[in-house]
């Protein structure tokens, strides 16, 4: 009813986080009231910067199978709610799109595809980094890259995430590959079937480095600044 939309709609302007984490999907599935209370929500936050809930918000009416969600999401906010600022004029909007959809496979293959453009036509021919390409990576892709996936992952991927659980454990790298679900004992997880390609992954699991040439490529991509706290 009526009333219950309405007081749904005022949990979800006043509760914590894990409240609205448990609304969203639930105001997604109570057609176009729900709907509304969602739009509502994403329009007023619009002006301070995007957090995991705004994703899960937007996420919610992405993929809900009103057309007049997708037209609304169009109109207001054409190229998501994370800025796609670019200092190389990469197109991070298909990186976007794919991680509203959830398709974190498909994002994972682009996010490395986009590193490797960023660093430049010979890494793009050659499809895998350098450790001295990555210190050359400029600071504002990375962050555009790694807000995209903290804001559509409920805060779970991307490296920033990774780099924390890292320092959190002395930089050992072996404890952070069983942290992030990389290795289990003195196994490798095996690309790609062995991956979780969604939420019930560990934190940090996403997005993946190939350790084939060993670990100087993720070392230098986590000691970057980009990931400096100001
Ligand atoms: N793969 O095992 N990986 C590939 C990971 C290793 C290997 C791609 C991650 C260990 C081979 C991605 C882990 C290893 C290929 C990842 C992992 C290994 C390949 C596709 C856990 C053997 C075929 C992109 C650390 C013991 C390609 C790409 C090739 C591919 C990711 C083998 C994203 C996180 C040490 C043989 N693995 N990789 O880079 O180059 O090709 O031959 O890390």
């Amino acid at each position: 009813t009526a009333n219950d939309i309405d007081s749904l709609r005022l949990q979800l302007i006043a509760g914590s986080e894990k409240i609205q984490q448990q609304l969203i999907p639930q105001l997604a599935e109570m057609g176009n009231e729900g709907l509304e209370v969602l739009k509502e929500f994403l329009l007023k936050r619009r002006d301070t910067p995007a957090t995991w809930i705004d994703g899960k918000a937007y996420q919610a009416l992405y993929n809900c199978d009103a057309p007049t969600a997708r037209e609304f999401l169009q109109t207001n906010f054409p190229e998501g709610i994370v800025p796609l600022k670019s200092d190389c004029g990469i197109n991070y909007n298909p990186l976007q799109e794919l991680l509203a959809r959830q398709d974190y496979q498909a994002a994972d293959r682009l996010t490395n595809q986009n590193l490797c453009e960023l660093a430049g036509p010979q890494a793009a021919q050659r499809k895998w980094l350098y450790f001295t390409e990555v210190d050359t990576l400029p600071i504002q892709d990375l962050q555009t890259i790694n807000r995209l996936w903290l804001v559509h992952s409920e805060g779970k991927f991307g490296y920033s995430v990774q780099r924390d659980i890292w320092l959190s454990l002395g930089k050992n790298w072996d404890s952070l590959w069983s942290k992030i679900g990389w290795k289990e004992g003195i196994k490798w997880t095996r690309y790609p079937n062995e991956f979780i390609w969604d939420l019930s992954a560990p934190k940090g699991h996403l997005p993946l480095s190939n350790q084939l040439r060993g670990v100087r490529v993720i070392a230098s991509l986590l000691s970057h600044p980009a990931w400096h706290k100001t």
